[in-house]
Parts: structure tokens; sequence; C-alpha cells
């Protein structure tokens, strides 16, 4: 028998996940009426009541939440249940300096440890194994959504959390890790260094690796494979809706990520006409909800570009599979696992007077790592000379690692330098590879 975390609601029959959900979406619907008034006055604009909804298909007749409403409603606003009702906080990028803000019940933070051990188990971990968790811990979903689901799988799990990656290297071998989680670009760092120290991690106990949280591809999927020794199943998921374990590829096939639809339901939407695309073609992931306490979203889109199949997996579980996310419609980068929009750069840069407001952010890979260099003017009333440089460009360098948390190159140019656009400002030059 193959072992499955959940194994009744993994096979379940098409018919009976679509009569599931529409249950969970009418308690969803009733929630979000009762207690979230954005939603409820969104409904009533359409004069749709919970009790209205006849059929899935009467969803679509809801407008879309999106990222903005999180930010508009800062900081508890969305939320379905009061502050001292929740359990946890988490943050993650917004799409200017404030962070967008989600929240927990303590059944929420079960159903979430219960879909992150579902997923671990789907992409071959096993109770007793040791999960060595990299993905950083703190506000980002990573760290704590996969260190619960590896307790709730019953697995032993070790907290290091991003960084100190000879370190790292040394618990792997001497603790026995079989399961590696981490971002893709990080799994490739502790590679390298284990390459250089000359430790073959080939030949330790690692079998698995969980890697998510941006977007990778087959080719790098085979890197880290062959490195490693492992295999390395690709897993999907996002705080508004939950945080990791929201999809994960099965072990059995790697391919394409079974998104759980007895707590949610997928979408895949042309992203300008906001029409459903049909299945199998390419368009915007868009989540609902159907099991959340504090913060249920309706119609959330996600601005990740996929494609969705209900192929029936040979793996045996009957859950859809949502193929590689390959890239976003909105401006988000995402470097080294965190998530940054450019317009987060800028408003810490327009809170310095001495730097004008022309800048521009170049993404490069340097080895398996984003990395990004900011070029921004000097306001002219700085004279120029490179002592006065060298001071704006460490001082820009400090506040964008202090504000949002990556670690910038900052090249500063003379007043004119930047490039002029007569439309929409070129705010980004990304220079990465394309993902096929
Ligand atoms: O990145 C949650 C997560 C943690 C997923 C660990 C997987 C592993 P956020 O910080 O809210 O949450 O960022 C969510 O990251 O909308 C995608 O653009 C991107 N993303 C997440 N997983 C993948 C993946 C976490 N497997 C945003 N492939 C999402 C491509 C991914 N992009």
């Amino acid at each position: 028998m193959k072992y499955r975390f959940e194994a009744a609601a993994e096979t379940m029959s098409r018919p009976k996940i679509a009569a599931l959900q529409l249950k969970r979406l009418r308690q969803t619907l009733k929630n979000a009426y009762d207690n979230v008034p954005l939603h409820r006055k969104r409904m009533r604009k359409i004069g749709m009541q919970p009790g209205d909804l006849k059929s899935l298909q009467d969803l679509t007749r809801l407008p879309f939440t999106v990222k903005a409403d999180l930010r508009d409603h800062y900081p508890f606003g969305m939320f379905a249940r009061p502050r001292a009702q929740l359990a946890r906080l988490h943050a993650s990028s917004g799409t200017t300096g404030k962070p967008t803000v989600v929240g927990y019940t303590l059944k929420d933070l079960a159903t979430w440890a219960d879909l992150m051990a579902r997923s671990m188990a789907c992409a071959g971990a096993r109770p007793g194994d040791v999960v060595h968790n990299a993905y950083g811990y703190g506000l980002f979903t990573g760290g704590l959504g996969a260190h619960y689901g590896a307790e709730r799988l019953g697995a032993t799990v070790v907290p290091v959390s991003g960084g100190s990656t000879e370190r790292q290297i040394v618990l792997i071998k001497d603790f026995g890790a079989r399961v590696l989680c981490a971002t893709p670009s990080y799994a490739l760092v502790i590679a390298e260094v284990a390459e250089k120290e000359g430790v073959d991690l080939r030949r330790s106990k690692l079998r698995i690796g969980l890697f998510g949280a941006e977007p990778w591809s087959e080719a790098m999927r085979k890197e880290i494979q062959i490195r490693l020794g492992l295999k390395a199943v690709d897993v999907y998921g996002l705080s508004e809706i939950l945080g990791p374990g929201v999809a994960c590829e099965c072990e059995e096939m790697q391919a394409g990520l079974h998104g759980w639809e007895d707590h949610f339901i997928f979408e895949v939407i042309d992203p300008d006409s906001g029409k459903p695309v049909a299945e199998g073609g390419q368009g915007e992931l868009v989540i609902t909800t159907l099991t959340k306490e504090a913060l249920p979203m309706l119609r959330y889109r996600t601005r990740d570009v996929t494609r969705v199949t209900t192929e029936r997996c040979e793996c045996g579980r009957s859950h859809l599979r949502i193929k590689r996310i390959t890239g976003r419609n909105d401006d988000m980068l995402i470097i080294r696992g965190v998530n940054v929009y450019p317009s987060q750069i800028e408003a810490v840069l327009v809170g310095m007077p001495e730097i004008a407001p022309h800048y521009q952010l170049v993404v490069e890979r340097k080895g398996t790592l984003d990395h990004v260099t900011v070029e921004l003017e000097a306001s002219p009333d700085v004279a120029p000379g490179p002592e006065a440089y060298a001071r704006i460009g460490a001082a820009a360098r400090h506040q964008i690692k202090s504000m949002i948390g990556i670690t910038t190159d900052v090249v500063v140019k003379k007043p004119g330098e930047i490039p002029r656009s007569m439309g929409k400002a070129v705010r980004v030059r990304d220079l990465r590879p394309k993902l096929p």
C-alpha cells in the first residue's frame, strides 16, 4: 500500500470533490458575508446573498479579490475573526511600504499543518524522516509552514532557517537528513558550497527536496537532482491563501502540482478580460479558499501564470494539477525567495533627500542566485564626486536592506544618466535567462 497522509481526501472521486467544494463554498461565502465588510459590500452590489449559491459555476459571478484589497484594509480589515481570536500573523511584501498581513486561527494553523504534511508525504517524505528546513523562519510563511507540516507528518524537523551554509552542510550530514526544504536557488547554493568543501552530499541520506517560493525550471530541477542526489519536487503556495502547501507535486510523476481541491477552488483566467481560460490554456491562477476561518479569500488573483489539468495522475491522486508557475503578470520580483516590488524600492529611495526620483533595477543571475543592482541618480543639489556618491550609495543600500530585507549593489549616477522614457518608465532590466 502506498503511503499517503490523507488517503481518503487525496483520492476522492471528482464528483465527490465537487460536492464537497459546493458545501464548503457556501460556508465560506457565509463567513465572508457575515464577517468581512468588503465582501459583504461586494456581494450586495451584485445582489447576491450567500444562500443564493446554487452551483460551483455561480462562483464566477463574484468579483475578484486583489492584493490591493489587503493593502487598503491594512492591517486587519479583511479578517473574518476579531484579532484576539487569531493565533498567528504572517506578512509578505505589499506593493508599497506596507506589508500584506495574513492571520490564522488555531484551526487554520491545524489545517495548514495538515495540508503541508499531506504535501510533504506526496513529495515522498515519511514519518520518522529527518527534515532539514532551510526556508526562512519569521514573517515569511515558508519556515513555520514547512516546520509544522513536518511535525504533523511525524518527522523530526531541524529548524535551521536560511544562511550559514557551511554549518547547514554539516547538519545535513551529521543528522542524516532525508528531506531538504529550501528555495531551489538556495538548494543550489548548498550544492555549490558542499562541492567546494569537498563534501559529496550525493552520498548523504538526502533523498527528497521540497523546493518552492520562486519560479524554477526543468533544467534547474535536473541540475539540483544531479548535484544533490535527490528527487526535487515542486511545492507551491502563497501567504494570502495559506502559505506553502496549497499544491505539491507527487514523487511518482513530478509532473505538475496537485492543488488540494478539498480546501481550495482553482480557476485560470485571461488576465486582461478576467474570463475563464479553457482547461489546459495558459492564464492567471485564481484561488478561492474553502476552509479558512480568519482570512477567507474569494477569487484571489495570484498574478501567477500557469495552466491546469484535471487529467488523472498515475499516482492515483484525483486532485487537479497545476503546471509549473512560469512567471508573474505583475512586476513582482522574487529575489532569493524574497518578494520585491519595484515600488517598494522606490518608496525607500523617495524618502532620501540626496537622491533624484529616477532609478532602475538591474536583475541578474550570478552563479545560481538572483542579484539586484539599484542604479539611481544623485540629486542635482549634491556636489558630484566619488566621496559623496559612495556615501549616498552606502546609505541607500543600508535603507533597502533594513526596510525590504534584500542585499543589493547600488550604483550612484550623475543627474540625467538614468535613461528617461517617453511612456511608462522602465524600472526593471531583467537580464536573467528566461524560463522555458
Ligand atoms: O512563497 C510560500 C511558499 C513558501 C511556497 C515555501 C513554497 C515554499 P509568499 O511569500 O506569499 O509565499 O510568495 C508567494 O511566491 O504567488 C508565487 O509568485 C511564488 N511562488 C511560490 N511557490 C512557487 C513555486 C510563499 N513553486 C509567491 N513556483 C507566489 C513558482 C512560486 N513560484
